[in-house]
């Protein structure tokens, strides 16, 4: 019998269960093959700027040449924050969502045309950001932190992209609710469920960052008043911003859970402890963003302390993760003829480029894991905060955690929008390695630059005059990394604009992979019960945010003017 088809109230009279046509499919595949192209448009642009700051930081400060276009390293250094970690993550999400919770549910959209729309403010609101990001008028980095001042369209842009993401979880929550009413008593899908509660998560993240831009940052801009508190809008941004790095990672887990053991013959080793993983996230990814303010002023230390037990809490899910997905695989690896304590590894799928890429992402991952909490303890931070350390660390987390996950999905996904065979197996094998030993000696370097000689973050190392010969052998790891990243995105490129291009028909239609659950006995019911996470999430948001919030709310002093500082 069927995990996700039986249902345990049969008595209950429920609206016939709505086919999915192909007419459906199609509407979904053209969504997400805007929002699958847009991000990928983004990227594009984002990883030539990485490039020119690694070159910068060895003294060959290219911007000089591109004045015209790029006015300074603050200026690329923006547009690769924003288009990188804002742009590419939330579109390609939104698109990969929209896909994924579709078939998981095998259901069509509730609402099509809200579907539609969300797309349309989501790219209304990346003009309105990028406009004014290109014209050097919101120089001010991917945390906007006031006192730094943008054009107020940066601001409203941003908006809108968040507005935008809403409505793409308005839809998926619509087409569920209607869902589970066609099967009631059913086990949600566990592909379905986790891009769900990734999505519940998000709108309770984005609370925080829309606060900050309605409340301070457009009125401010606009000159509605006098001057804005920066603590406050740090507070508020930061409320959103940890959970930020939750919505770029999920995605990868559902991948990495729900697909990945498929691709290389294994099976989900625990479908229930998959879905408390989740669940944890839901209930413990926002608490937490005090752990980016241990040296604000302002908090006091019993706040930060609480944040930061709750990180290390927030890292038990992860630790959960890697066990787990690690054994699914070696089930697949162990099917596939693999023996030994780690032979097995060998006969993991290595073939196939889409595996390969979030295989590789799965151990980068376990570096930025592990740097991760590092800078989660109280102490150990103020060795690292605004170091290199920590683009360090979130280039192998968000730079490669995710990012390189999402390659490896556009592996399959392309192909499969397209109807077009990839191009080609070997040079996107040769991406996924190259990657792979490009971000390891990155940030390798960055981590050590950071930790041993207290290198400074965001900032243009080629023309610091306190910089130190010592530092020159880490950065020019650093610049063989990037040299690596350049070759790779280049070839990322190339396969995907090879694979939509040339016509080259698939020969056998591909489907999501989806992984089967070792054991086929439907989830405990509490691990498919919305109410006590959702209530459980915000009573410990509120709990340790609400009295501090109050208190800074309370006291808030508009007092601070906007600086524009960069070079024009
Ligand atoms: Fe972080 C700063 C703490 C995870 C991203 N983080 C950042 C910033 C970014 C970021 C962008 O506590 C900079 C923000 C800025 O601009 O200022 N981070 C953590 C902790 C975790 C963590 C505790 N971060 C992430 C993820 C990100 C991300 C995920 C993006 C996707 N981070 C911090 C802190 C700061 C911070 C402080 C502030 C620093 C400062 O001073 O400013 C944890 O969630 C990490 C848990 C992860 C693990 C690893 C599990 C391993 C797995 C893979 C297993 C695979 C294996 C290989 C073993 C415990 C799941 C298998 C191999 C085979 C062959 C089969
Ligand atoms: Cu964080």
């Amino acid at each position: 019998m069927s995990v996700q088809t039986m249902p345990l109230n049969e008595a209950t009279a429920a609206p016939a269960p709505v086919p999915l046509t192909d007419s459906d499919l199609k509407v979904v595949d053209r969504i997400t093959g805007w929002y699958v192209g847009i991000s990928i448009a983004a990227l594009t642009i984002g990883l030539a700027l990485g490039v020119l700051q690694g070159l910068e930081h060895v003294g060959l400060d290219l911007y000089p040449y591109l004045t015209p276009i790029f006015k300074s390293y603050y200026h690329g250094l923006t547009i690769h924050g924003v288009l990188n970690a804002l742009v590419w993550t939330t579109f390609f999400i939104c698109g990969f969502f929209t896909f994924a919770t579709v078939r998981s549910l095998n259901r069509p959209l509730r609402y099509p045309r809200l579907a539609y729309a969300a797309l349309l403010v989501m790219v209304g609101g990346l003009i309105l950001t990028g406009i004014p990001m290109l014209a050097n008028m919101a120089t001010v980095l991917y945390t906007f932190y006031p006192p730094l001042q943008a054009h107020w369209a940066f601001y409203v842009g941003l908006t809108l992209v968040v507005v935008g993401s809403w409505m793409v979880g308005y839809s998926l929550l619509f087409t569920y609710a209607a869902w589970r009413k066609e099967n009631p008593g059913v086990r949600t899908p566990f592909i379905a469920l986790a891009c769900l509660i990734t999505m519940v998560m998000w709108q309770i993240a984005t609370l925080g960052v829309a606060a900050e831009i309605l409340f301070l940052l457009i009125p401010w801009t606009l000159g509605w008043v006098g001057g804005t508190d920066p603590l406050l809008a740090r507070t508020l941004f930061w409320y959103f911003g940890h959970p930020l790095v939750y919505f770029w990672l999920l995605p990868a887990y559902v991948s990495w859970y729900g697909m990945l053991p498929a691709q290389t013959g294994g099976k989900m080793f625990s479908g229930s402890l998959a879905r408390l993983v989740f669940w944890l996230f839901l209930l413990l990814s926002t608490p937490v963003g005090f752990h980016h303010q241990y040296t604000d002023p302002g908090i006091p230390q019993t706040w930060k302390a609480i944040h930061m037990v709750l990180t290390y809490g927030v890292a038990f899910p992860s630790l959960l993760t890697a066990f787990t997905v690690v054994a699914s695989l070696e089930i697949g690896a162990r099917a596939r003829g693999g023996k030994g304590w780690f032979g097995w590894i060998r006969k993991l799928n290595w073939g196939d480029p889409s595996y390969t890429a979030q295989n590789l992402a799965m151990i980068l991952f376990a570096f930025g894991g592990i740097s991760g909490i590092i800078n989660a303890s109280y102490s150990v931070n103020l060795a690292v905060h605004n170091t290199s350390w920590i683009p360090g660390h979130f280039h192998l987390t968000v730079g490669s955690a995710t990012t390189l996950t999402f390659f490896g999905i556009c592996y399959w996904l392309v192909p499969k929008l397209t109807g077009r065979k990839l191009f080609t197996k070997g040079l996107a094998l040769a991406q996924a390695w190259t990657w792979f030993f490009g971000m390891l000696l990155f940030a390798n370097g960055y981590h050590l630059l950071g930790l041993r000689y207290g290198v400074p973050r965001r900032t243009m190392l080629g023309a610091a005059p306190y910089a130190s010969p010592e530092w020159t052998p880490f950065l020019y790891e650093t610049l063989i990394g990037v040299v690596l990243l350049f070759i790779s995105a280049t070839l990322f490129f190339l396969v995907i604009a090879g694979t939509v291009l040339l016509p080259r028909k698939l020969d056998r239609p591909i489907e999501m992979p989806v992984a089967e659950p070792l054991d086929p006995r439907p989830t405990p019911a509490w691990l498919d019960t919305w109410f006590p996470w959702v209530a459980g999430a915000i009573a410990l948001v509120l709990l340790a945010y609400g009295p501090m919030l109050w208190n800074l709310v309370a006291n808030a002093e508009l007092f601070s003017q906007g600086y524009q500082v960069w070079p024009r």
